[in-house]
């Protein structure tokens, strides 16, 4: 697929999803937001992606934020349709049963950070800002930053960055378990590549009911939680990859899982 601004490849197990829109530094706007809904509609679609990476396209953007041009004249009936739509977007790609990784290669600041936390891992290149700097333009997060960073980060570092607006540079967002790893400019598409085929090698529905397990587990009571991981791991006895899995191990050689 392509589109004007969001591009999808689909290279063996990995699917890339690529915001492509220079002159505003990949800020999203609906066309955008329309379009990333196309491409996680087609990931879902698609039988043999095993891990989603998304960037940004160009040397200094992951994605500068949602669009402050389009956003600057809306009514609160508007701004209310915008939040739902760009929840409603990020929701979906949260949902996905494949691991998805943000290889933040610029600025990443409000929608865009926003866009990165609803992914599962975030790595930075060294040239990263990350920030939520919406109050500086007499706003709040819109499209769950507010909850997102504060539930990765707990309540004051997240108050922090949010009620100065102020971003961070890579080797902060490391330092505060926001990025996982820090890397060249040029190392972070091929060590997110590294790691989306590590996990595409593992089994396929074992690693979707971890994310499972981790994501519905999050918000639950720790019994409700353990009861659900419990459950998971049950039927996961049940798919053929378990057996092949555990057999290759006996037998000393690779496993070929099946996805089933
Ligand atoms: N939106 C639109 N255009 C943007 C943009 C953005 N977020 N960020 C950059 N651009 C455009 C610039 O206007 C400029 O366009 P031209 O002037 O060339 O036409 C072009 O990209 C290049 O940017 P600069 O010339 O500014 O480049 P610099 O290197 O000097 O600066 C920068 C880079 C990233 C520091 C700077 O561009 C900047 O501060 N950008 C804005 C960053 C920002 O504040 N992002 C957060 C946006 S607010 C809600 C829903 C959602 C949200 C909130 C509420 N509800 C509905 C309730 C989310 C809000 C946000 O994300």
């Amino acid at each position: 697929m392509t589109n004007e601004f969001v591009k999808l490849d689909i290279e063996g197990p990995i699917a890339l999803i690529t915001i492509d829109r220079p002159k505003a530094l990949n800020a999203l706007n609906q066309q955008v937001l329309t379009e990333l809904d196309a491409a996680i509609s087609q990931i879902v679609a698609h039988p043999d992606a095993r891990a989603l990476i998304i960037t940004g396209g160009g040397e200094k953007a992951f994605v500068a934020g949602a669009d402050i041009a389009e956003m600057s004249g809306y009514s609160t009936t508007q701004a209310l349709a915008f939040a739902t739509r760009g929840h409603a977007v990020l929701a979906r790609l949260e949902a996905l049963p494949i691991p998805t990784i943000a290889a933040v290669n610029g600025f990443a600041l409000g929608g865009g950070l926003e866009l990165a936390l609803a992914c599962d891992l975030l790595y930075v290149s060294e040239k990263a800002k990350l920030g939520l700097p919406e109050v500086s333009l007499a706003v709040i997060p819109g499209f769950g930053g507010t909850q997102r960073l504060t539930r990765l980060l707990g309540r004051s570092r997240a108050k922090e960055l949010i009620f100065t607006g102020d971003p961070i540079d890579a080797a902060k967002a490391k330092e505060i378990g926001l990025a996982l790893e820090v890397l060249a400019p040029e190392a972070l598409l091929p060590r997110c590549k590294e790691i989306a085929l590590k996990i595409a090698s593992r089994g396929p529905v074992a690693v979707a009911q971890a994310k499972r397990a981790i994501e519905a587990g999050a918000d639950l009571p720790l019994k409700d939680a353990n009861e659900l991981e419990r459950q998971a791991f049950a039927l996961l006895f049940g798919t053929d990859d378990q057996k092949e899995g555990m057999r290759a191990f006996l037998e000393k050689r690779k496993a070929a899982f099946k996805n089933a």
